[in-house]
Parts: C-alpha cells; sequence; structure tokens
C-alpha cells in the first residue's frame, strides 16, 4: 500500500515538473518572439529615418538650383553637355534632374556615400497648374513640382515632395546684394 502511494507521488511530481518545463518553455518562446518583433520594429523605423534624410537631401540639391538653365535656351530636362549618370555638377536647373534614379546613393560630386543599405532615390518633376496645384500643366505654368522617392528592397520608404517656383528666381535676383 506504501509503495503505491509513493510511485502516485512520484508520478505526480513527474507530472508537475514535465508541466513546469513546458510553461517555461512557452514564455521562453514568446519573449524570443517578442524580442524579435521589437527589433524588426527599430530597423523598419531605422530605414525609414534614413530614406526621409536621403530624399530630404536629395530634394533641397534639386530645390537649391534656378528654376530654369541660366545659361542655354531650356529645354525640360537635361539640355546638352549636361550628365547626370554618376556626377550631377554639371546640373544646372530644377528640371535636368526629371527621370533621376541612382541604385548607389552618391553626393553632387559622383562620390559613393556611406550607407548601411542598398537604397535607391528617384526624382520626377512636372509643371503644375497654378489654380490646381496636384494637376500637371502640359506648358510652362512658372511652377514645377519635384517628387524625390526613396526605396530599399523595392520598397518605397520616402516620397518627399516641393514647390519650385520662377517668380522665386525672379526674387532671389531682386534681393542679390
Ligand atoms: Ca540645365
Amino acid at each position: 500500500m506504501m509503495r503505491t502511494r509513493t510511485r502516485a507521488r512520484r508520478g505526480l511530481a513527474l507530472v508537475e515538473a514535465t508541466l513546469a518545463v513546458l510553461v517555461v518553455a512557452i514564455a521562453v518562446g514568446a519573449g524570443l518572439q517578442a524580442a524579435a518583433a521589437s527589433a524588426r520594429s527599430r530597423q523598419a523605423g531605422l530605414d525609414q529615418t534614413i530614406a526621409r534624410q536621403l530624399g530630404q537631401a536629395l530634394l533641397d540639391e534639386v530645390c537649391a538650383l534656378p528654376y530654369a538653365d541660366p545659361n542655354q535656351p531650356p529645354l525640360f530636362g537635361m539640355e546638352a553637355s549636361e550628365t547626370r549618370a554618376t556626377l550631377r555638377e554639371s546640373l544646372d536647373d530644377v528640371d535636368d534632374y526629371h527621370g533621376f534614379s541612382e541604385t548607389v546613393v552618391r553626393g553632387r560630386n559622383g562620390k559613393a556615400l556611406t550607407v548601411p543599405g542598398r537604397y535607391t532615390r528617384s526624382v520626377t518633376v512636372r509643371w503644375v497648374r497654378p489654380h490646381l496645384l496636384a494637376t500637371a500643366s502640359a506648358t510652362d505654368s512658372g511652377i514645377k513640382e519635384v517628387v524625390v522617392e526613396v526605396s530599399l528592397g523595392g520598397k518605397v520608404l520616402a516620397s518627399l515632395s516641393a514647390r519650385r517656383t520662377r517668380a522665386m528666381d525672379i526674387a532671389l535676383r531682386r534681393s542679390d546684394p
């Protein structure tokens, strides 16, 4: 009789120990999953911050240029002798950047920048209608909209835009010291 009780107690203890191990294993698994999700979320936030900074830098670069080419009869897009393949220093007006795309992030002087990840940047420029700014204009309206998109792994992480007007160039020339 005593032996049966002892066996029963041992069996119960074994079941309890197994259950305890299972509970710990489930808790550890859940903890690891939560940590992995948190790390993924942190990385996604970091990727997005970098993408926004890269996009803003390119948008600022484009918008700092004159509205139209200052040296030759302006065309929409690059004028002859300009190239944007790897070196953007020859670009001298906003719409020279239309269609620009790079898969290695470079400065205006063509030097590759150290960036954690293979970001791509692309630019589109269009004239927009003065009374309907979200709508493209077929002719030169005096307002150009610049859109910069930054992607990572084929996914667009940042899309930034700005409008550049001819009036701004005139105002800048007037205020030239
Ligand atoms: Ca130009």
